[in-house]
């Protein structure tokens, strides 16, 4: 089985060169059987230059040009610029682990099934590593898309999933891409029900550099459902 991985990034400079040496680390005995996409919004931030020493030719940067940027719009950007059938997408910031991957993989392997999602555990906020706002927000939008959408996903607003391309291109066309919700455009957007698994990974905090996620982000996201929900109650 031989995957690409799709990292968004926007000023992630600062976190680059502990991430591509970490993600070695992790893939070691993958040897050829992936590849790293690094998809940047144009950051201007000597991002770059830290790409300029990588001699490997399985590690790409990717620079997308298109305004205004967006973090759905550069996964799909990367997804369709990779070479494998199998994709999997994560942060740039470090608050997916890349020794996770591993799990993914693994249950993907397993099972065959169309996403693997790497959950967060949202038990309490120290654990989830989240501040108490971003806690309450995460666990309310999680408990919102289950009720509203009648699904059952432990963490639907995950940025860190292993899904098969085949998958992500029989909906391609149906995605709204808006803003950071990937996943779940992806999964409302099937008309046929996809086998999805959850394994739990260790989300931790962003290492450095800053969150782009604001309030406009958010009301992005609310958006998004509301546009969701009335396409998805007309497929049904
Ligand atoms: N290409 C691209 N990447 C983005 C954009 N916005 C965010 N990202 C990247 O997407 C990943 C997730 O964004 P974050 O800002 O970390 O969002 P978050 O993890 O929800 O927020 P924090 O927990 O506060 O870090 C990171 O790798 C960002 O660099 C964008 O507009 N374009
Ligand atoms: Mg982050």
């Amino acid at each position: 089985m031989k995957f690409s991985i799709v990292i968004p990034i926007y000023k992630e400079k600062k976190n680059l060169s502990k991430l591509i040496s970490s993600l070695k680390k992790a893939l070691v005995d993958y040897k050829n059987k992936y590849e790293i996409i690094f998809v940047d919004d144009d950051s201007n931030d000597g991002s770059d230059k830290i790409f300029k020493n990588i001699k490997s030719k399985k590690i790409r940067l990717l620079i997308r040009k298109e305004k205004p940027r967006d973090l759905s719009k550069s996964v799909v950007y990367g997804f369709n610029r990779s070479k494998n059938d199998n994709l999997i997408v994560m942060d740039g910031d470090l608050q997916h682990n890349p020794r996770d991957l591993r799990k993914l993989i693994a249950k993907f392997k397993k099972t065959n099934c169309d996403i693997v999602i790497g959950s967060r555990k949202l038990i309490n906020y120290k654990e989830a590593n989240l501040n108490p706002i971003r806690f309450v927000f995460s666990k309310l939008l999680n408990h919102l898309f289950n009720l509203l959408f009648r699904k059952e996903i432990k963490d639907p607003m995950s940025g860190f999933f292993l899904i098969k391309k085949k998958v992500f291109k029989s909906v391609e066309k149906k995605l709204i891409l808006l803003g950071y919700k990937i996943l779940i455009d992806i999964v409302l957007s099937s008309t046929k029900k996809l086998d999805i698994k959850e394994v739990f990974i260790n989300f931790r905090i962003r290492d450095k550099g800053y969150s782009k996620m604001r309030l406009k982000i958010l009301i992005q996201l609310v958006l998004f459902l509301i546009i969701k929900y009335f396409r998805y109650e007309k497929k049904l």
